[in-house]
Formats: structure tokens, sequence, C-alpha cells
């Protein structure tokens, strides 16, 4: 639906069902007002294909460790939604919780007002309310849906909760054999603030002294389990084994291995790469998406996790088991842990663009008292920042100059875009929703100007996000 509809439909006394999310007030109120449009009341409720609830909820993660949280349906992750490329359906979504909710479809090319981004023009879900969402799934592939909202400071609220799931477009073939289907959801929890000059030590020299805080956290799990809790992973020797691998951490990015195995990586954020290529490790920065097809051909029982000890430590794996074996899990440092976007994508260069928009990203330390540093697209930070204009049917340039010590996943919504560079190499083919920004790199992708709508650039950390770190581009025609 465009705009133009949609304040059409508007226009009659509470005529569409997006608007259920503007009004703040108990359910019982919101069907008396409804009442008064018969249409509506119909079509709004008339089931919808898929239902969705947020709600509090306390998940046992690991023997006695329970973690209070917010989530779809009660469960994490919540649902998984199989749509069908093409075909539209309806998700309701019923805000269960004491704040203004929201559901971005994450990877779509969904209208502004169903994407979910309140920047976009997308309503917030009212405590208590609903919203009904129309999505016409595309493109076909690995996509997720999660939460919107700002979080700040408050660290339980936003991407920190377990409101993520998985959501599959399903093309019409399919041209990977596997015998097996996994997904597989990476996610942190019991988040608190530690300063940032700890965490910068440890992952980046470059980075400027800072006084701000960043977010570290007690837990982590792969699914609702942290790693040896929960059932393993069963498989069987000669099995091929489809893992979906889904970054759902508000801030982490991760590396995953699987000791005496490979991952032949098919797809990144959903959609097939030019070049598959077997790796010893995955790196899903924060929102980022990876199908490894996964031969079972080391029998055995494996821990797949974090390359790094801690992260393993806090839950970050899951256990593989073979059928008929038995023992204590075994990990091994993988020997190659580099991570290279460009292996799997064409070595040929991409169109030029019609204009090319050079954004650098800058860390502008804490304002006032924040405990949070602020961000900037070249020296502006959300609200006040001017959108990137754009025209319908041109080819648009993104080159994001990385000024600071941090990596930023830099997402843009309701597009994919190509990766076209990483630092000095040019690349095509490889097309994302997420591109991983390294500190001081530079990393340039195109996309299409072929949705028009407002459409949100931003990084995928919630920290960086939520301190500035984002901007609209905005269809001039
Ligand atoms: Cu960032």
């Amino acid at each position: 639906m465009n705009r133009r509809s949609f304040l059409a439909s508007a226009s009659g006394a509470m005529a569409h069902p997006l608007l259920n999310s503007l009004i703040s007030a108990p359910s019982g109120l919101l069907l008396a007002q409804q009442t008064s449009a018969k249409a509506t009341f119909k079509s709004s409720f008339t089931a919808a294909n898929h239902s969705l609830t947020i709600k509090p909820c306390t998940i046992e993660i690991s023997p006695g460790v329970n973690i209070k949280t917010i989530a779809y349906n009660g469960q994490v992750p919540g649902p998984l939604l199989r749509l069908r490329h093409g075909v539209p359906v309806t998700i309701d979504v019923t805000n269960g919780t004491d704040n203004p909710e929201i559901v971005h479809w994450h990877g779509l090319t969904t209208d502004s007002l169903n994407d979910g981004a309140m920047e976009e023009g997308s309503p917030m879900i009212a405590p208590g309310g609903h919203l009904r969402y129309s999505l016409t799934p595309n493109p076909a592939g690995l996509r997720w849906y999660h939460t919107h909202t700002m979080a700040g400071s408050n660290l339980s609220v936003g991407a920190y909760t377990g409101q993520f799931g998985f959501l599959l477009v399903e093309g019409a073939s399919d041209p990977n054999h596997y015998d097996q289907e996994v997904f597989l959801a990476v996610h942190h929890w019991e988040p608190s603030f530690v300063p940032m000059v700890e965490t910068m030590q440890a992952q980046s020299a470059n980075h400027p002294l800072t006084s701000g805080s960043d977010v570290g956290y007690k837990y982590a799990t792969i699914n609702q389990h942290r790693l040896g809790a929960g059932e393993p992973l069963r498989v069987k020797q000669g099995q091929k084994v489809l893992m979906r691998l889904l970054n759902a951490s508000a801030t982490e990015n991760v590396v995953l291995a699987l000791p005496g195995h490979t991952f032949r990586i098919i797809a990144m954020d959903g959609n097939p790469v030019p070049n598959p290529k077997e790796v010893e490790v995955v790196s899903l920065a924060a929102a980022e998406r990876v199908d490894a097809i996964v031969e079972m051909k080391s029998p055995g029982v494996w821990v797949l996790g974090s390359t790094l000890e801690k992260s393993r430590l806090m839950g970050l794996g899951i256990v593989i088991e073979y059928a008929g074996k038995t023992g204590v899990p075994v990990w091994k440092d993988p020997q190659n842990t580099a991570w290279d976007y460009t292996q799997f994508a064409n070595s040929t260069p991409a169109p030029t663009p019609d204009e090319t928009f050079t954004l650098a990203l800058m860390d502008l330390g804490p304002m006032k008292d924040a405990k949070f540093d602020t961000w900037a697209i070249n020296g502006a930070s959300w609200p006040d920042i001017e959108p990137l204009k754009v025209q319908r049917g041109k080819r648009y340039r993104l080159i994001f100059q990385n000024a600071s010590g941090d990596q930023h996943p830099m997402h843009l919504h309701r597009h994919t875009f190509e990766v076209i560079a990483i630092g000095d190499k040019s690349i095509s083919g490889l097309r994302k929703d997420v591109i991983n920004v390294m500190p001081l790199d530079t990393v340039a992708v195109d996309f299409i100007a072929d949705n028009p709508g407002d459409t949100l650039l931003h990084c995928h950390m919630q920290l960086h996000m939520d301190f500035g770190f984002m901007q609209l581009i905005r269809y001039t025609t």
C-alpha cells in the first residue's frame, strides 16, 4: 500500500486497521470506536494469516538461570513465519506490554507504513493495542522480524529483549539439496553498562579514548538455550544440514565455528551468493544472516559455538551430536578465523552508479550527561540530519567511511543493496541488507531506488542507532 491509499482509507473514520495502533486506549474502547465503521470492523476482525502477541515472559536458558524478558507469543525465538514469495499475508500484532511497540520485517521490500520503522512513518502499537500488518513477501530467502523501538539507556526494552523471530520467504524452487534444516539465532542476555574503554581496548587499538559506556552481557544463547543446556542438535553421518544462522544480538558481533566441519556459505542475508564457498568460520554482525550447508562427516559430539572462549562460557554455542555418539562435547580452535566478504562475490566491477553519497561514520563522544557516545553521519545525528534525496529508478552508491574504532553493521530498510567494494577491493553480485564496516575501513554498496517511500539507513547496533546513528533516504520523484 502506498501513502496515498493509506490516507484515502484513513479518511473514513478509523477505516484502516493500521490506525488501531494510534489509539492509546484499552481494546474495549478501540472496539467501541470501530463499530462506527462497519467495513473496518469486518476487515479488522477477520482472522489474519498469522498473529503475534508481544508479552513479558520468563525463559530458562540453562538449569536455574531464568531470564525475564519480552518475546513474541512467549517464546524465543518467536514463531517461525514461513511465507510464500509474492503471496500477500496479514499479520496481527497485539502489544501486551506497557510500552509502545513496533515490529520491523527485516529484509522485505514492504511499504513504509508496514515496514515497522517509526522514522519512515510506520505507526507504533500502543500498550494494549493491536495492529494489522499487510505484507507481500519479497524477495525470497531468509528474513526476520524484530522490534524497532528505541531503548536509549533502558536496557530492558528494544533489541535487548527476546523480540525476534525467523521469517522465511519461500521461493518457487530451492536448488540446494539438504537432509535437515535448522534455524539458529544468537542472542545476548542481561545487559549492563561497561566502560567503553575496556571493550575498545579488546577490539581495537585505534579508538580514541572516551568516557562513554558500552553494553556488556552476562549470558548468551543459541535459540533459547545456553551451550550444553536444552537438546543437542542431532545429526547423522553423511547428512547435509542447512543451517539458517541469524545474529539477533542487540549489539554484539559474533564469529562461529564447528570443529571438524566446514560451512558451505550459499546465501547471505537470505540472498544466494555468486560464489558459494567452504569456510571454517562464519562471521555474523548484528542482524546478519547466513545460510550454510554443513556436511556431517566427522562423527562425534561437538560444540558449534563462538570462537571466543569467554563467549562460549557465557553460553554462546549448541551441542552437535551424531547418532550413537556420546561424551563430552569437543571444541577445537579453528586455524583460520579471518572473514572476507569478497570471497563469496564476483570479482568483476559493478555498473557505474548515477550518484554517489559518501558517508563518514563518526563517534562524537558522550553528550552532556549521557552514558553512551553520540554517533553521527557526516557530522550530523538523528533527528537533526537531512535525508539523502533519491529519484526513482536510479542507481545510488553509498560509501561508508568508518572514522571510528567500532564496527558498524549498516542496515538499509526496504531495499537490497549490492556490495561493490570492501576496502580497496572491488566486487559485485553480493546482495545484502546489512554490511559490517570494520574500524577505519571503507565499504561501498549500491542500491536501485525502486521502492518509493521513506527508507531508513542506520547502524544495527541498538546503542548506536539510539544515539544518533540513523538517516532517512527520501524519494523526490
Ligand atoms: Cu554502529
